[in-house]
């Protein structure tokens, strides 16, 4: 049996991942495919206590390379438990947010060197990648407007509009590395702008595996 599609969603504070997350669902699971959708960090019952640490905030200033190695010690837990025995059953995976998240936030972020977290990410994943990542990029002013409404801000979310500029220009860099393997969504449209956009990539690749239409 070939391995599943390995699929995931990106972008910074307020694209539209989760708004979007559950339309991809539908969209999938409608083609009769058998779907796993999850979320880094968190996925499994101790990656997501592994998350809560990670967004909660702290009186005490949690060191960049710890943040890092959470965030693979998480990746690694989910990666054992859900990813790998889904994709290996053919089943496909779609995940909010993977390791160009990590490159966009600790590595655009907070500064640590891309050759670092490649190290990690060949140890934790070997040669697993994603086969799609949907890049939802929208500007941070718009980004931050949309979720300047929350309540209680968790760690990420208190950081500064530069930190978000970094984040930013970090995933469309990786994004122009790897054309193949990024589809970029303008997310500054509205909902049903950013749907059809996503249609047009979800379209022809499940028409592969036997469904057509929306
Ligand atoms: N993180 C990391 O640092 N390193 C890593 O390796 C990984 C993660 C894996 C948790 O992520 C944090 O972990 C994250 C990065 C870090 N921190 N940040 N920031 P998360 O994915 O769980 O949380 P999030 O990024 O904060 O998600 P979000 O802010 O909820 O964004 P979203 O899911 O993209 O947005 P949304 O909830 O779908 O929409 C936000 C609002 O905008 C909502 O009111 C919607 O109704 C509205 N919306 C959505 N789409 C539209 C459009 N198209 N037009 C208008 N309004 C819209």
């Amino acid at each position: 049996m070939s391995r599943g599609l390995f699929i995931t969603l990106e972008g910074g504070e307020g694209a539209g991942k989760s708004t979007q997350l559950d339309y991809i669902r539908r969209r999938i699971e409608a083609a009769g495919i058998p779907l796993h959708v999850t979320r880094e960090p968190g996925g499994t019952p101790l990656a997501e206590q592994i998350r809560d640490l990670l967004l909660e905030r702290c009186e005490e200033a949690m060191a960049a390379d710890t943040e890092l190695l959470l965030m693979f010690a998480a990746r690694a837990q989910h990666l054992a438990v859900l990813i790998r025995p889904a994709l290996a059953r053919g089943e496909w995976v779609l995940c909010d947010r993977f390791t160009d998240a990590t490159y966009a936030y600790q590595g655009g972020g907070r500064g640590i060197e891309p050759a670092r977290i490649a190290v990690l990410e060949d140890w934790v994943q070997g040669d697993l990648r994603p086969d799609l990542t949907l890049l939802l990029d929208v500007p941070v002013a718009v980004g931050m407007a949309r979720v300047g409404q929350r309540g209680e801000l968790d760690r990420f979310e208190r950081e500064q509009r530069d930190f978000f500029e970094r984040v930013r220009a970090a995933y469309l860099a990786r994004a122009a590395a790897e054309p193949e393997r990024f589809r970029i969504i303008d997310a500054a449209e509205d909902v049903a702008g950013v749907q059809r956009q996503i249609d047009a990539v979800l379209t022809p690749l499940l028409a592969r595996y036997g469904a057509t239409s929306p």
